[in-house]
């Protein structure tokens, strides 16, 4: 058996009985798709996920691809050539792709689903493999030129990045120097430095090409200055799709890290040994809003990553605590001779596996429901229309899924998944030391936990009048006032309720000092300390909800004729509500408090008091 622990049961739970997908199929813009094929997609790739793409997972960690910095190549290890050869000839990442683009046309909620599979499995197949997807977006926004060499792309499966960080500008992407000067054939020369660039170079695609945010002669400061630049790593003949010279953009080094090693991050130097030419995207100036297409999706898929972390981490957790014998039963701890029993029976196990199985399927439900409403919004796109709400739901539940996903998937990975072997989880032999160290990433790169927390709070709720929030508040509250449950739930809805209470209780006073900033400036540093509170504990918020929706259905089924394994799944179902309403919920009491009495201090005391 492989590292990889998949979860169908639960996604085809979230898709079929929690958020009715189903009845999105055979119809509009699925109307290829019916249900038994998507679950027989889902069984197709849960194998796939489980063998050969988890295949090379441990071996590309311990040989990682080898760079030479002579010719500026990397040579990427064979068994996971191997892994993404098989992902590419399958042709999935169609799933991701419009029909008219050569794609499947299957609803975001499925194509998640799907990509949570590789992304638990191999993450680095998923995102190495992502170059049809970058190719859609150029294909959406580019010119027609631009639009015939995305079809290329797509055709011959090139490979692709995201050029944004420079040495001096991670976080601050407006500080970006690296610049374009504009050529008397109307394309660009890019000069300049960019660093930690992801699939930037490999030897499992005939080109590479980039889409690079960089500064025009003479264009303003920040990101509004920034544009967007296609560089293909070879020319390319567009009439015949023959690739041409090699163009002036080369890796110059590739990163040694903590894990994730098989990804290759690199250093990307422009124009050094000679031109490096760029072509203007869509022939206008919009690079930080063009580039935000592809950030929305990268986002969404490092939240996804680090959540089918977490969940293979606690499957491989729960295997382990299943068969390890160690100690007696709490029961009976003063009787020497009293029979020794898996540690599943300990209670201190038992809370440890309930909260890392409660955050995995709650976590896992909420990005089905972020893509849900990706679903609607591609829903009305398909009718000519839009769905401003969807959109701006979506747009307010990503900075959760990103940064509440990746901080509490990495913190669970840690504190629950690895403790639960003892000192085994150390060892090399287990995958979860690989799962930690593959999944810190997660709260660093598409913007830090510190950057979702501020997007949350000043982009998708300040400045949105709080529109999306208070729906999804309005169907939390409406939920916890409900009879859902016939009575089994109704302490849960209550603390469900007293949680919603307290999220709007942070966020409150926070709202009356980012006003009050206009006034004295300094009231906004205290928005700025409860921003990542103000995520995490929305996170909890929505969790909590969506554990209480999954043990509505639960309980509905289990009033019924199940087979054994269903009420077991049922149960669990249940019970994972109950114990997240119990013991995680009432805390948000606390975070408020906590966020009530905020204060300056930490801001005034000098520097050098650190
Ligand atoms: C990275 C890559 O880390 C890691 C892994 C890569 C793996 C590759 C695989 C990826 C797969 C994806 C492929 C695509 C496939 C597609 C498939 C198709 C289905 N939402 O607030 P302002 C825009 S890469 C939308 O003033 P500052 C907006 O245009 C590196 N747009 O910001 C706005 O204008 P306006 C990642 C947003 O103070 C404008 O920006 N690096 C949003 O100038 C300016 O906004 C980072 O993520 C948003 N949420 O700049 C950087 N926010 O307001 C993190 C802003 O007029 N830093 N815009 O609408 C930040 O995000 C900063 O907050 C900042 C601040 C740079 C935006
Ligand atoms: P900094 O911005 O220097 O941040 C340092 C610390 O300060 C962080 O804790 C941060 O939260 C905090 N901080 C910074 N600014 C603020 C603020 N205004 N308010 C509060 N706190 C703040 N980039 C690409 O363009 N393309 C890629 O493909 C890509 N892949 C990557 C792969 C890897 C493995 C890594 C490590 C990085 C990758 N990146 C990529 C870059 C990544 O997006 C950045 O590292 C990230 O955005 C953070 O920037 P930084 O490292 O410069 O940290």
């Amino acid at each position: 058996m492989g590292h990889y622990k998949s979860n169908l049961r639960d996604l085809e739970f979230n898709l079929f009985e929690v958020f009715g997908r189903q009845d999105l199929l055979g119809g509009g813009p699925y109307e290829d798709l019916d249900e038994d094929t998507a679950r027989s997609m889902l069984e197709e790739v849960t194998r796939l996920a489980e063998g050969p793409l988890a295949d090379s997972f441990e071996d590309a960690d311990r040989n990682p691809p080898v760079f030479d910095s002579a010719t500026g190549a990397v040579t990427m290890p064979e068994s996971f050539k191997k892994s993404f050869k098989t992902w590419m000839d399958a042709e999935w990442y169609r799933v991701d792709l419009a029909p008219a683009f050569g794609g499947t046309g299957a609803p975001r909620s499925l194509a998640w689903a799907l990509a949570e599979l590789v992304l638990g499995s191999n993450p680095a197949v998923h995102m190495f493999a992502s170059g049809p997807g970058f190719a859609q977006i150029l294909w959406h926004i580019g010119t027609p030129e631009q639009k015939r060499f995305a079809e290329l792309a797509l055709e011959r499966q090139w490979g692709a990045t995201m050029v944004l960080t420079e040495p001096d500008a991670g976080s601050d992407v407006g500080a970006g120097r690296a610049k374009a000067v504009q050529q008397p054939d109307g394309t660009w020369h890019i000069e300049g430095v960019k660093r930690f660039i992801t699939s930037a170079e490999h030897d499992m695609a005939e080109n590479i090409f980039h889409l690079v945010l960089a500064r025009p002669e003479g264009a303003g400061p920040g990101t509004k200055g920034l544009s967007m630049f296609l560089v293909p790593k070879y020319m390319v003949d567009l009439e015949t799709g023959e690739l041409g010279e090699r163009n002036g953009a080369y890796v110059t080094n590739v990163e040694k890290k903590m894990g994730l090693k098989v990804s290759t991050t690199c250093e990307l130097t422009f124009g050094e040994k000679h031109p490096a030419v760029g072509y203007l995207v869509g022939d206008v100036h919009e690079g930080i809003k063009q580039m935000f297409l592809v950030i929305e999706h990268a986002r969404m898929m490092v939240g996804t990553k680090a959540i089918a972390t977490l969940s293979t981490g606690y499957l491989n957790a729960l295997e382990y605590a299943r068969e390890r014998v160690q100690g007696a039963d709490l029961t009976q701890m003063t009787d020497k001779t009293a029979p020794r029993v898996t540690i599943t029976h300990h209670p201190d196990v038992r809370r440890s596996l309930m909260t890392q199985k409660a955050y995995a399927e709650g976590m896992r439900a909420l990005v089905l429901l972020t893509a849900s409403y990706q679903d609607a919004v591609q829903l009305a796109a398909h009718e000519g229309r839009r769905d401003e709400l969807s959109e701006k739901i979506n747009d307010l539940l990503l900075p959760v899924v990103k940064g509440f996903g990746s901080e509490r998937a990495y913190a669970l990975l840690g504190s629950e998944s690895l403790q639960t072997l003892g000192g085994s989880g150390f060892l090399q032999d287990y995958p979860i030391e690989q799962y930690i160290r593959d999944s810190k990433i997660d709260t660093l790169y598409e913007g830090t936990t510190a950057i979702q927390g501020m997007d949350l709070f000043f982009r998708k709720i300040l400045r949105d009048n709080g529109e999306a929030l208070k729906h999804l508040a309005g169907e939390i509250r409406a939920f916890a006032a409900s009879e859902a449950g016939n009575g089994r739930l109704k302490n849960e809805r209550a603390l469900l309720g007293r949680a919603l209470d307290d999220v709007q209780g942070i966020l409150d006073p926070m709202i009356g000092w980012a006003l009050g900033s206009m006034e004295d400036p300094k009231e906004i540093y205290k928005v700025g300390l409860n921003t990542s509170r103000l995520l995490l504990a929305l996170g909890d918020l929505i969790v909590g909800w969506l554990l209480c929706r999954q043990a509505e259905v639960a309980l509905a089924k289990l009033g019924g004729d199940v087979s054994g394994a269903d009420r077991d799944f049922y149960t669990g179902k249940v019970a994972a509500a109950q114990f997240f309403c119990a013991t995680v919920l009432p805390r948000l009491a606390a975070e408020k408090a906590v966020t009530e009495a905020t204060t300056l201090d930490v801001m005034e005391i000098p520097e050098s008091a650190f």
